[in-house]
């Protein structure tokens, strides 16, 4: 019977060690974790949750699609594909006055975190890079954290944007590596992996989670967090999203995955990556308070506040602060990087 780090045994799951940093994961000890009873599962990563982390606290954090839409990539889940006929409407590159104004106004309603995603298949070293250093440069500035998800990116590259002041660049899996194939064809799982790697080496934190509902089943989730918690370090920060199907997308018809799923999923990076920041992604505005509460409760520590994702409709911000209040939850203060 596993052995929790509060010294009290759960069942459920026989000889799986936690409550330790670990990336010796082995795929039989995480499928055991995800199958376990689920309010086992969600105990034992509530505990494991908060050994590491305040309890109290969620990280608020803004997403601004700086550059949306007519992306090359054929990601079937993803509204910006130039393949597929959806509502939106492409846009150029913002330019950095609006996107700082935009940064402001995510701090002054609590976001300590700046998020900036662009519908590119990888980052070009042209005109539109520069500007988007100078956007990095004038919100780490601002005093948050500020992260980018632009596709991929070679190690020169990520070097300069460390050297901008980046903090995080998010880049998913999106699933495990077999079901993979059947979402993307146009970018490989080994060049995700590799830029991943370069984000690394160029001393940047790592963002990087994926989505459930696209028709993957528990094995795909599972080789997912498997890939994850097995990187050499484990990424900071853990998106987890659940499909929101837009249509003309390949996905447009997917059921929604019930929300028991992704708390599940939750609980299984809580438990397997116990350091990291587990974020409530895309999927959160067809949750209730109270499934909200249990992802939470499941070790989730950051949520996508403001109007909009990227594209899609997010939650309503004083249903947010009003459900943080009602919960005892608390918005996480910014912390200064360590130099
Ligand atoms: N083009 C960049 C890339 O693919 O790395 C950055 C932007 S992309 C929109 C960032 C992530 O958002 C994707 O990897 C995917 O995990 C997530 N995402 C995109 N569309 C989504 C959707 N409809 N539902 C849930 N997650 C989605
Ligand atoms: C992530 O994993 N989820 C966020 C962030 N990383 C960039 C994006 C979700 C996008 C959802 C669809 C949209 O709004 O376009
Ligand atoms: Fe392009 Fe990123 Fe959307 Fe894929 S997820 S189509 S790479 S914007």
């Amino acid at each position: 019977m596993t052995t929790c780090v509060s010294g009290q045994a759960v069942k459920g799951n026989e000889n799986v060690r936690v409550g330790e940093i670990r990336t010796d994961w082995q795929r039989e000890e995480i499928k055991a974790l995800y199958h376990s009873p689920l309010m086992d599962l969600i105990y034992q990563a509530a505990t494991v949750h908060r050994t590491y982390h305040d309890p109290e606290h969620v990280q608020q954090c803004t997403l601004l699609s700086i550059k949306t839409g007519a992306c090359p990539e054929d990601c079937a889940y993803c509204p910006q594909s130039a393949r597929y006929d959806t509502p939106v409407k492409p846009e150029a590159l913002l330019n950095v006055e609006t996107v700082v104004t935009a940064a402001k106004l995510a701090k002054e309603a609590g976001s300590t975190r700046f998020c900036m995603g662009a519908a590119w298949r990888e980052v070009k070293n042209n005109e539109a890079f520069e500007s988007v250093l100078d956007m990095v440069q004038q919100v780490n500035e601002m005093g948050m954290e500020v992260c980018c998800t632009l596709g991929m990116v070679d190690l020169d590259q990520a070097k300069r944007l460390k050297a901008a002041g980046l903090t995080a660049y998010n880049h998913n899996l999106d699933s495990g590596e077999n079901f993979y194939e059947q979402i993307i064809s146009t970018r490989t799982y080994k060049e995700r992996l590799d830029t991943l790697k370069n984000v690394r080496e160029a001393g940047i934190t790592v963002c990087c989670g994926g989505i459930i509902g696209m028709g993957e089943s528990d094995d795909d989730r599972i080789d997912l967090i498997h890939t994850l918690a097995t990187l050499s370090e484990h990424p900071e920060s853990v998106p987890l999203n659940a499909l929101v199907p837009v249509e003309g997308t390949p996905l447009e018809s997917q059921p929604p995955v019930s929300p028991w799923e992704l708390i599940r999923m939750i609980a299984t990076a809580r438990l397997t990556m116990p350091r990291s920041k587990v974020r409530l992604s895309a999927g959160r505005v067809r949750l209730s308070v109270a499934e909200q509460a249990l992802c939470f409760m499941a070790g989730a520590n950051s949520i996508f506040t403001g109007e909009k994702l990227l594209t899609t409709p997010n939650n309503d911000a004083n249903e947010d602060s009003e459900m943080l209040e009602l919960l005892g939850l608390k918005a996480e203060p910014y912390q200064a990087p360590a130099i």
